[in-house]
């Protein structure tokens, strides 16, 4: 069996929507060489190099932007879907913004990526610490929690998540982060997939492929990270062991 690892982005490998930690990266730099590596973000893959070092995108085994919509190998793209959403999404993800009880607005409320709406009630030009008090006072409203719910049941052909501190990922049925381990399980038919996410739970972008992960094999399992420093414990137990059996 190849052990294969997976990652989440945003809460996982770094703090939201910043760039990865100097040290960590020089960590991650060397993890990477010795353990077949992939990452998969919510964000398109534009961002993704506004946070991650080039050199560890390129060397990764691959990278999914999306939720998986979109895939990259070695910095050059290999695949990317789209889809149209539907009229009465927009107008609901339109009223989602305009009706909250949260007054401030930073703009770029609804963000289309590759087979995704990306909405935010304080807009995606949130600084920091607008981002700070919008995460606040949503774990206060549950708002974000809503919505998703909202979307999740209505007869709507999309699924919603909350994938990061500000905003709600909406993609087509099934267009979720699952997509990649057949992906993986083509590339490494013998894998055996740890992911590491920090929005594992259910009504989180990582749920859905945490859940595919237990297809009843034993093979692969799903870690809840805090944050990157977490996830680092988790790597550095998994370095020693490989130190010692390459020893
Ligand atoms: O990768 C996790 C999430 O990161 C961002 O979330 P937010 O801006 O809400 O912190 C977004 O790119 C989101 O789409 C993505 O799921």
């Amino acid at each position: 069996m190849t052990l294969v690892c997976i990652f989440d982005v945003d809460g996982t490998l770094t703090p939201a929507r910043q760039a990865m930690d100097t040290k960590f990266a020089k960590f991650f730099r060397e993890f990477i060489t010795h353990v077949p590596t992939y990452l998969i973000s919510g964000s398109d893959y534009l961002k993704l190099e506004e946070q991650v070092p080039q050199d560890i995108l390129q060397n990764c085994n691959g990278v999914f932007g999306s939720s998986g919509s979109q895939y990259f190998q070695g910095g050059k793209e290999v695949f990317s879907k789209d889809h149209k959403f539907k009229f009465l999404l927009h107008m609901l993800c339109e009223d989602f913004v305009d009706l909250s009880e949260y007054k401030i607005r930073r703009g770029n409320h609804i963000e289309k990526r590759p087979g995704m709406l990306n909405v935010s009630v304080v807009g995606r030009n949130a600084t920091l610490a607008d981002r700070k008090h919008y995460s606040q006072w949503d774990k206060l409203s549950n708002e974000r929690k809503k919505f998703v719910d909202a979307i999740n049941q209505s007869r709507l052909p999309y699924e919603a998540s909350a994938g990061g501190e500000i905003s709600v990922d909406i993609v087509p049925n099934g267009w979720n982060k699952s997509t990649a381990m057949p992906e993986v399980l083509r590339q490494h038919p013998n894998a055996n997939m740890l992911f590491f996410g920090d929005k594992i739970c259910e009504g989180g972008n990582d749920f859905p492929l945490a859940e595919a992960l237990e297809d009843g094999s034993g093979k692969h399992r799903a870690y809840p990270v805090a944050d990157y420093t977490d996830t680092w414990q988790y790597l550095s137990i998994i370095s020693e062991k490989y130190n010692k059996v390459a020893a």
